[in-house]
């Protein structure tokens, strides 16, 4: 069918629960559940799933998210409404909980508990495919939600799956890389494993005037003397307009570093799509191509990886972006690098059409330009910036090296 046959050598697991897509943030938020779909309904539209392991996961239990969260807070995910007199009833855990200033970055919708539970439900599975050996590289498109705390939502993450997932992974693996490519810093992940050596953390991200303001050059790990965790927490603090040959640079300088000195046994990547251009919250330039590199570059590697979602607010190019990262995953090319359409024509029952125009049919999944506005975001940086973040972070790298 299509053409599509499974990687060789290698098994690609792929994790979801529909149910998730239906979930609403309110009408003028800008995480879209439903760019789930349109990812999948790509995914499956391109024969992807002719490649891969399909699972269709459970949702996760309060057991399993008590694994790194706190009880009082789950309680209060389970039992909050999103009706005025409960709210009133609970403005005290709210305040706790979750801010509500005048715009709520995580608000109370309906079914809530269904939606946090589902997405780490995914992510969980995924992990366990991979400590068990079931497969090498395991997908989770609606996991990545890497700013949620032990006790506290924020930006737009309730649950932290990536965290939980890690904690799963540690149980078979001695080292697990967690690599974050989403605009915005992970700074929840990296809260989370700041005080051990046994979880490396790098995340890059626009830093300065940005959410969530953490993240910055000498954000590195705890600072006392010979503290665990001193120098596992690296940073790549970027600016607006960084465009795919910097960032791909970068990328390449700082993660293949990073790998050689921390040696993971597994590694753990969050593909947030925000930090493509034209993303309606993120200020880069990235196109699909060079975000998907990323994806490659670490995939070559060979170590058991979990590829999870993230940001990403133009549900066009999210679902591009991850359906092309799907691909990358299962060795399979759908775009043709020199812009000519592809030879798979996305079928009619994509939904959602009019979102996919000049995406579709002759014109292949990469190109043109994926209508990404170049340079939306001009560069505010030089060279020399660039050189001297590099040289900052294989200088820290230096402390962990042998
Ligand atoms: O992609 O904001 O800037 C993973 C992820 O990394 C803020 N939040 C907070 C902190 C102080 N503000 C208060 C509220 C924001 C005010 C207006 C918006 C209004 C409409 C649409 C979007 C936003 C918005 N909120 C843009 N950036 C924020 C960030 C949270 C970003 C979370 C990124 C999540 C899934
Ligand atoms: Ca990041
Ligand atoms: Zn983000």
């Amino acid at each position: 069918q299509l053409g599509i046959e499974r990687p060789q050598g290698y098994t690609v697991s792929f994790h979801y629960n529909p149910k998730v897509e239906q979930h609403h943030f309110g009408s003028k938020h800008p995480m879209k559940p439903w760019r789930l779909q349109l990812t999948k309904q790509l995914v499956f539209g391109y024969g992807l799933h002719y490649a891969m392991d399909l699972n269709e996961s459970l949702p996760a239990e309060h057991r399993d998210l008590a694994e790194f969260h706190d009880n009082d807070y789950l309680n209060f995910l389970q039992y909050i409404k999103s009706d005025d007199q409960t709210q009133k009833r609970h403005q005290e855990e709210l305040n706790r909980y979750v801010f509500t200033d005048e715009f709520n970055d995580c608000p109370i919708f309906d079914g809530i508990w269904d939606y946090v539970t589902l997405c780490t439900g995914a992510t969980l599975e995924a992990a366990h495919a991979l400590s068990s050996g079931e497969s090498n590289i395991a997908i989770s498109w609606s996991g990545g939600l890497h700013h949620a705390k032990k006790r506290q939502a924020s930006g737009f993450c309730y649950v932290n799956d990536i965290v939980l997932a890690i904690q799963h992974l540690l149980q078979s693996y001695t080292r697990v890389l967690y690599i974050d490519i989403d605009v915005h810093h992970g700074d929840g992940v990296e809260a989370a494993f700041f005080n051990t050596d046994r979880v490396m953390t790098l995340s890059y991200h626009k830093y300065g005037e940005f959410f969530p303001g953490t993240g910055g050059p000498d954000d590195s790990g705890p600072k006392g003397f010979e503290e665990p965790g001193a120098y596992f927490s690296l940073n790549v603090p970027l600016e607006d307009g960084i465009d795919d040959s910097d960032y791909g640079w970068l990328f390449r300088k700082v993660t293949g570093k990073t790998i050689e000195v921390f040696k993971p046994e597994a590694i753990v990547l969050q593909c947030g799509a925000d930090s493509l251009g034209g993303d309606r919250l993120g200020k880069f330039n990235l196109n699909i191509k060079a975000h998907g590199s990323c994806v490659e570059y670490v995939k070559s590697r060979n170590l058991p990886l979990l590829m999870l979602g993230g940001g990403g607010y133009t549900p066009r190019n999210v679902a591009r972006t991850w359906c092309h990262e799907t691909a990358v995953a299962c060795n399979v090319q759908l775009g043709s690098d020199d812009g000519r359409a592809s030879s798979i024509e996305i079928p009619n029952f994509v939904p959602y059409r009019a979102a996919f125009e000049g995406a579709g049919n002759g014109n292949g999944l990469l190109y043109p330009e994926l209508n990404i506005r170049k340079l939306q975001h001009p560069k505010t940086y030089t060279r020399e910036d660039l050189e001297n973040t590099a040289a900052r972070c294989l200088e820290q790298l230096r402390h962990i090296e042998g």
